[in-house]
């Protein structure tokens, strides 16, 4: 058997770009234990079985962040889409400004407001990397 044949593993996370009254973004730091530690993501998180794109964000924004979110204020903008060695990652990303709640590192990882054109300032995962040139597009 070669590389070739081995069914590459197809892992479906979803991230959020959450934008504040000034424009500016939130990005969160990967805490320490978790893989790609230190580097800095739109947050999100793995879909669970069942559940659909906008479900999983509502729990993971929830979890990490502790603000509520409603359905309706969740746009879809674009998909990440990145091959790692051992898995394809596939993340579409959502845009929303309206939430309840103050955001607050539930998981202890530190987090950022940060405008659009100054993202590239930060490390991130090579995934997140190439949605920056849509959120300068949008925002
Ligand atoms: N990931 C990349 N960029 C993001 C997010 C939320 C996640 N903005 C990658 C990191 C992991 C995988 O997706 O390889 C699963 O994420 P998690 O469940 O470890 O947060
Ligand atoms: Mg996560």
């Amino acid at each position: 058997m070669t590389t070739a044949d081995v069914k590459p593993k197809l892992v479906l996370v979803v991230a959020c770009a959450l934008v504040d009254v000034d424009g500016r973004v939130l990005i969160a730091q990967r805490p320490e234990g978790k893989t790609l530690a230190g580097l800095w993501e739109f947050p999100g998180g793995k879909m669970e079985p069942g559940e659909r794109p906008e479900e999983t964000l509502i729990r993971e924004l929830a979890e990490e962040l502790g603000i509520a979110v409603k359905e309706p204020c969740l746009a879809p903008l674009t998909f990440a889409s990145h091959a790692y060695e051992t898995f394809h990652l596939l993340m579409p990303l959502y845009v929303c400004r309206r939430w309840d709640g103050i955001v607050t590192g539930k998981e202890g990882q530190a987090t950022r407001w940060v405008r659009p054109e100054r993202l590239r300032d930060f490390p991130m995962p090579p995934a997140d990397e190439p949605l920056i040139a849509h959120l300068v597009d949008l925002l």
